[in-house]
C-alpha cells in the first residue's frame, strides 16, 4: 500500500523539456489543470500528496519520479542522465530527509533514471537506457542489496525509460507493450498485453488497488477493469508532449 505521494507542479519553463514526441508544445494552463486532476485522482486512492512547487529554473522537474527510487528500506537519490536535469535531485532530496532516514546516491559516473526502475515487491528490475547505465544501475543494486533487496538489470531498445513500455500492477500482472512482450525477464508474469496503437497506455500506476490510466485508450482500460481492478483515468495530453506519462508525475511510498 501507499501512504503518500510527492509531485511537482510543472513550472512555465515546461515548454523547454527535452522530448522526442513530435506532438507540439504543452499547453501551460492546460498542464496545471491537468496536474491538479492527477493529484485529485492520487488522493482519492487514498493517499496524501506533497505538492511542491513548479521550478522554473528545471523545465523536466515535473517529472519528479526520475529523481528518486523509494523503496520500504530507503530512498536512493539519483543522478539523472540528462545534464539539464541533474539539479532537480537537490530539492527532492531535502524533502525526502523528512521521510527517509536511509538516504542513498547515485554517484559519477554512473546515471539513473528512476523511470527506468520499476519495483516488484522487494525485487527491482532496472532499464539499461540512453539515461541509465551500467555503473549507475550497479550502484542502485548494492544499495538495494544493501538493505535485503535485489536488481536486476533489463535492456531495453526502443522506449525511454523501461516505464514507457511496461507497469507492474501487483498480483502478478504485468502491463506490457512492444519489446518487452517477449522479454525472458518477463515471462513469470501474468502479461496483459497493450496493443501497440495504445502503447502509450503501458505506463500506468497501480495505487492501492486502483490502476490510474491516461485518458483515451479504451482497449487498455477495458483489460485491466477485467483482470478486477477499479480504472481511473486522467488526461495526461500535456505531459506526453515531453515524453512523459502517468508514473513520472510522482513519487509513490
Ligand atoms: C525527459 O526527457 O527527461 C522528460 N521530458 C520526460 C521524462 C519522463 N519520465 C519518465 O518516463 N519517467
Amino acid at each position: 500500500m501507499f501512504k503518500k505521494a510527492i509531485v511537482r507542479k510543472p513550472g512555465k519553463s515546461m515548454s523547454k523539456g527535452l522530448t522526442t514526441a513530435e506532438l507540439g508544445l504543452p499547453d501551460y494552463e492546460k498542464a496545471l489543470a491537468q496536474h491538479a486532476e492527477y493529484v485529485k485522482t492520487l488522493k482519492e486512492c487514498g493517499v496524501e500528496v506533497v505538492v511542491l512547487e513548479g521550478d522554473e529554473k528545471y523545465p523536466d522537474s515535473t517529472f519528479v519520479e526520475d529523481t528518486a527510487l523509494l523503496t520500504s528500506e530507503c530512498a536512493i537519490i539519483t543522478n539523472p542522465g540528462a545534464l539539464s536535469r541533474r539539479g532537480e535531485i537537490i530539492e527532492i532530496k531535502n524533502t525526502l530527509k523528512k521521510y527517509y532516514s536511509n538516504i542513498e546516491e547515485v554517484k559519477e559516473p554512473g546515471t539513473v533514471d528512476a523511470g527506468d526502475i520499476m519495483m516488484v515487491g522487494s525485487n527491482f528490475y532496472i532499464g539499461l537506457s540512453d539515461r541509465t547505465n551500467e555503473k549507475g544501475a550497479e550502484q542502485v543494486i548494492e544499495y538495494l542489496e544493501k538493505y535485503g533487496m535485489k536488481g536486476f538489470t533489463v535492456s531495453l531498445e526502443d522506449v525511454l525509460h523501461l516505464k514507457t513500455g511496461v507497469s507492474y500492477l501487483e498480483r502478478n500482472n504485468l502491463v506490457a507493450c512492444g519489446e518487452f512482450l517477449s522479454k525472458e525477464e518477463f515471462q513469470g508474469f501474468n502479461i496483459l498485453e497493450i496493443d501497440q496503437n495504445e502503447s502509450y497506455a503501458a505506463n500506468c500506476i497501480w495505487v492501492n488497488d486502483t490502476v490510474i490510466i491516461p485518458k483515451g485508450y479504451p482497449k487498455a482500460k477495458e483489460m485491466i477493469k477485467n483482470e478486477g481492478y477499479a480504472v481511473k483515468e486522467v488526461d495526461v495530453s500535456e505531459f506526453r508532449k515531453l515524453d512523459g506519462g502517468l508514473s513520472c508525475l510522482s513519487l509513490r511510498f
